[in-house]
């Protein structure tokens, strides 16, 4: 059921030889550019009209209002399985515990005596979170997204979700639930690329949105490329694609383990990706075998979980040693790594590239997503070499603040000058020289 790469025979690749030998899920958000633009300009010049005539096409519903009233945010919490809330309550504490120490304090730097830059941390004043529907609904990504932004600060959080044809067209019960949870109180029942553009350019009217900064959560390739359209006017979390799960075991992992990890991610999407990387050929039989077990007893056998294994973005990759299993998880740069080797903690401190990394036989993925107190929303399709998951970093903003007394700038003018010139740009100097009655060099 899933393929395998054999990079056992020559030395290994290096840099971008070595990723185009890995499976990876194709997730082309350009294709959807066209798809969303009229849209989102379609909701930028008819606001709540164009959000309404959206949910009776796409998700089947004549929405009356697209705000969620509050009393519907009350009753789902009330409605809420004790059981789910006690879980959800107990994933927002370890979360909070964890981003609440992401806090960044501002810091003043001396350059010389008179002269000082302070950065200063100030959260963004409004964001908006897009919490898909349909297949995927996640009250564990409202946790993973509104805890970081309130510790950050963020005064304003808005959220917007599908509205549902089975729950009289609100988001899901369970999302409204989350929501009121966390002390959310402003959410909207709208989906896909319109709830984006919803967020980017607001809506007016009794039931309106305001515009907000910054847009983060994930999402399908509409909400993807949506994101990518209104970049600039909104800042964005990242694009997210389909998740990941990269294994790298040596003989001592457990095969059942490492099975049962692969599978769980392989049931968010037929487009999920899982890797095994492995020096040992046993591991790779005896986890061939357990996944032939553990798909046949799970849920989402057809629709997700084969067609994720046996898609060209899975594969047991088979590496002569941890050494070229290490570059290898390097090279794909997973969402979620496993380390399940003999030394794991070791080896995990070598990691460069990883979204997020779980060391050792206990620390699966799932935890991670639920209730490790870490965050799930993660850098996907190979961005983990450039990008970090959500955090509190990624609702603040750091701002220089300069500060120079007159003696302090007059010590530096010349310098100030002599690079003004030197690209041709006297106006840069003259604004320094003015201060001090320097003459203004003729042009
Ligand atoms: N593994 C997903 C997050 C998630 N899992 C939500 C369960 N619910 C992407 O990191
Ligand atoms: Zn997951």
């Amino acid at each position: 059921m899933i393929s395998r790469i054999d990079l056992r025979g020559d030395a290994l690749p290096e840099g971008g030889a070595l990723r185009d030998l890995l499976p990876r899920a194709e997730f082309d958000v350009e294709a959807a550019l066209e798809k969303v633009r009229p849209i989102c300009e379609d909701v930028h010049h008819r606001g709540t009209a164009a959000l309404i005539e959206y949910a009776e096409k796409f998700d089947g519903v004549k929405l009356e209002q697209v705000r969620v009233p509050a009393q519907a945010l009350t009753e789902a919490l009330e409605q809420l399985d004790p059981a789910v809330r006690a879980a959800l309550e107990e994933s927002i504490r370890r979360a909070r515990l964890v981003h609440r120490e992401q806090r960044r304090t501002d810091h003043t730097t001396q350059v010389v005596p008179g002269g000082t830059v302070t950065e200063k941390w100030v959260p963004v004043e409004r964001v908006g979170l897009y919490v898909p529907g349909g297949r995927s609904v996640y009250p564990s990504s409202v946790v993973m997204n509104v805890v970081p932004a309130q510790e950050a600060g963020v005064e304003s959080v808005a959220v917007s979700s599908p509205p549902q044809s089975d729950f009289g067209g609100l988001p899901h019960p369970t999302i409204l639930a989350a929501c009121a949870l966390l002390g959310v109180d402003e959410v909207y029942a709208a989906g896909g690329a319109q709830a984006i553009a919803m967020f980017a350019y607001g809506t007016k009217g009794p039931d309106g949105c305001e515009p907000v900064n910054l847009v983060t959560g994930p999402g399908n390739i509409y909400v993807a490329a949506a994101k990518r359209l209104l970049k600039g006017r909104i800042g964005i979390d990242a694009e997210a694609g389909p998740t990941e799960i990269a294994i790298l075991a040596d003989s001592t992992a457990d095969p059942v383990h490492v099975a049962a990890d692969l599978i769980s991610q392989a049931e968010h999407d037929p487009m999920a990706a899982a890797v095994l990387v492995t020096d040992s050929e046993e591991l790779a039989e005896a986890t061939s075998a357990e996944l032939r077990t553990q798909v046949a007893a799970s849920k989402h056998i057809d629709d997700r979980i084969v067609p994720a294994l046996a898609g060209k973005q899975s594969a047991i990759v088979l590496v002569r040693d941890l050494e070229d299993g290490l570059k290898v998880v390097d090279a794909y740069g997973a969402e979620h790594l496993e380390i399940q080797t003999a030394d794991a903690a070791a080896l995990a401190a070598r990691v460069r590239n990883a979204g997020a990394i779980f060391v050792g036989p206990w620390a699966p993925v799932s935890l991670g997503d639920y209730c490790a107190g870490s965050n799930h929303v993660l850098p996907t399709g190979g961005c983990a070499c450039h990008s970090s998951g959500l955090s509190v970093q990624s609702f603040l903003r750091g701002i220089h603040i300069v500060d120079y007394t007159r003696d302090a700038l007059a010590e530096v003018t010349h310098h100030v000058v002599t690079l003004a010139e030197a690209e041709d740009l006297p106006a840069h100097g003259a604004a320094l020289k003015a201060r001090f009655h320097w003459k203004v060099p003729s042009a």
